[in-house]
């Protein structure tokens, strides 16, 4: 049998994925996202203390094509600000279609997702739960807990980020602190729809 491999084969590789603190070995990118990286992102950022860290992404690099998957750990520190829990940026994919995986591996959270019509889906994050989420729905986490949320996110290559429609008109709820814990309620300045 003849076969006709591309030119680009990849090689096969590994890594190792440390659950409790979302460490890749080798040579991961990090991005990391600070407080000021998020202004804008909280109604009430009063208290928000600046060049600290809220998340890191520790991303296994592959070329962005959709033949390819993505994948990364985020680790998502534990605290609040103006009552709103720390929470990723949120994106939608810039190819809307493009699904995505999470796996929480340690911490707790929200995973919150919307459509542009405005629909929301909020699901639990616990170490073993899986969340797919399917494409065309925005997604941010959110870490409810008081210790790092860390998830490994798997995602079509090709998927690429559309951060500026979060940006401009948030998402249609947001997670604040109760009195009984995580309240998941609408966000006033949201401008979408
Ligand atoms: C997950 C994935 C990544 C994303 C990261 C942080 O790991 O969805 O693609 O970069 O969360 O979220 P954001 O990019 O919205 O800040
Ligand atoms: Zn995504």
């Amino acid at each position: 049998m003849t076969t006709d491999l591309p030119d680009d084969v990849m090689v096969p590789f590994a890594v190792h994925v440390d659950f409790e603190s979302g460490a890749l070995t080798p040579d991961p990118v990090i991005l990391r996202r600070n407080h000021a990286d998020l202004a804008g992102y909280f109604a009430n950022e009063s208290d928000a203390p600046g060049e600290d860290e809220m998340y890191a992404v520790h991303e296994i690099r592959v070329p962005a094509t959709n033949n390819n998957l993505l994948s990364s750990t985020t680790v998502l520190q534990p605290g609040t600000v103006g009552g709103e829990y720390f929470m990723t940026k949120g994106h939608f994919h810039a190819t809307r279609d493009r699904a995505e995986i999470y796996l929480t591996l340690s911490g707790q959270g929200l995973l919150v997702m919307a459509l542009e019509d405005g629909t929301t889906e909020t699901k639990e994050m616990r170490p073993g739960i899986v969340n797919y989420v399917p494409g065309h729905w925005a997604h941010r986490s959110v870490n409810t807990g008081d210790t790092p949320l860390v998830f490994y996110a798997v995602y079509i290559g090709d998927a690429g980020y559309d951060y500026a429609t979060i940006a401009e008109q948030g998402f249609p709820v947001v997670v604040v602190e109760g009195e009984h814990g995580p309240e998941v309620v609408p966000n006033p300045r949201y401008t979408g729809r």
